[in-house]
């Protein structure tokens, strides 16, 4: 079974910048020193998305011993450390395989050899992948398969991205089969832009480190204090927008090219898109799910939503 997604991604980090809007795309936030800075960024007082689901999901244990109601394989898009599966892992039964599929390879090998010690009577099987393009399961028959994509992921992919995305994961299932989504909420702006745009500056330095990425893959050396971060939520959008605005006119000078750019001048780095409910209805709708159930925190600033085929 394969899956198929053709993304807005360059595949060079330089390419959007020669672009009349300047733009880089947000998968080239996480080289190594990125990934550790989402990390910190998870533990934020301003980040409220991580925290709110792991509470979301420990507050529902019923509802996902319901789904896990016979013998079942979770299969998990973007794993990293799998920190919220082991909520599901430590209460539900009838979890007899886990796939945890992860782009970085390393990561995922490490991380299915602590799980596999923690949880011996688990099969667990680690697929190396970009979920975005095509990638194969291992078989699972007999075993009701649980696609797991929390965190709001799915928030980075342009409506019609995520459209055909959950298209694509919709055909790896068969009636009975299930997705569980994490996402986050539309909601006042000045929660969300807090939540981008933190105190300690740990956003800020996660989106310059754009610049430090492009110095070192590029051998520039554009000044990565000419940039300031930028956060600022689109209401017509529904989703919060991340640029790195330049303080003055300058000239880069990368990869054997020049590229101005003027003072205020921004280059766009990510979209985050917020889901209500009624945004998700409509997103299975289109690709072939139904809303079975969301539920949320009681705030409503983040939801999981239990969808079937
Ligand atoms: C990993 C896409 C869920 O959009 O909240 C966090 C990335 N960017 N702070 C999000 C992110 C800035 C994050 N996702």
């Amino acid at each position: 079974m394969k899956t198929h997604l053709n993304v807005k991604a360059p595949s060079n980090i330089l390419s959007g910048l020669f672009e009349e809007k300047k733009w880089i795309s947000s998968k080239f936030l996480y080289d190594e020193q990125g990934s550790q800075l989402f990390e910190q960024i998870t533990d934020l007082p301003e980040y409220y998305q991580t925290r709110t689901e792991a509470r979301i999901l420990l507050e529902n244990l019923s509802t996902w011993k319901s789904v896990f109601h016979e013998p079942s394989a979770l299969i998990e898009l973007g794993s990293g450390s799998s920190k919220k599966t082991k909520i599901l892992l430590d209460h539900v039964k009838n979890i007899e395989s886990y796939i945890p599929i992860d782009i970085s390879e390393e990561f995922l090998a490490d991380t299915v050899t602590q799980l596999q010690t923690s949880y011996p009577e688990i099969h667990i099987q680690g697929v190396s992948a970009d979920y975005t393009q095509p990638f194969t399961l291992p078989d699972l028959k007999g075993k009701k398969k649980v696609i797991f994509f929390p965190g709001s992921t799915i928030g980075n992919f342009e409506p019609g991205e995520a459209e055909r995305f959950l298209g694509n994961i919709r055909s790896l299932l068969e009636p009975g089969d299930e997705l569980i989504l994490g996402v986050d909420r539309k909601k006042d702006e000045t929660v969300i832009e807090a939540a981008y745009d933190d105190a300690a500056g740990v956003t800020a330095a996660f989106n310059k480190n754009l610049i430090t990425r492009i110095n070192r893959e590029h051998e520039a050396s554009i000044d990565v204090e000419s940039f300031s971060h930028v956060a600022l939520y689109n209401s017509s959008a529904g989703r919060i927008e991340m640029h790195l605005e330049s303080v003055r006119d300058q000239v880069l000078s990368v990869g054997g090219h020049t590229i101005e750019v003027k003072k205020q001048e921004r280059i766009h780095t990510e979209n985050s898109y917020k889901y209500d409910p009624e945004d998700i209805i409509q997103l299975g709708r289109s690709s072939g799910f139904l809303l079975q159930r969301v539920v949320s925190d009681e705030r409503e600033y983040f939801s999981v939503c239990l969808m079937e085929v």
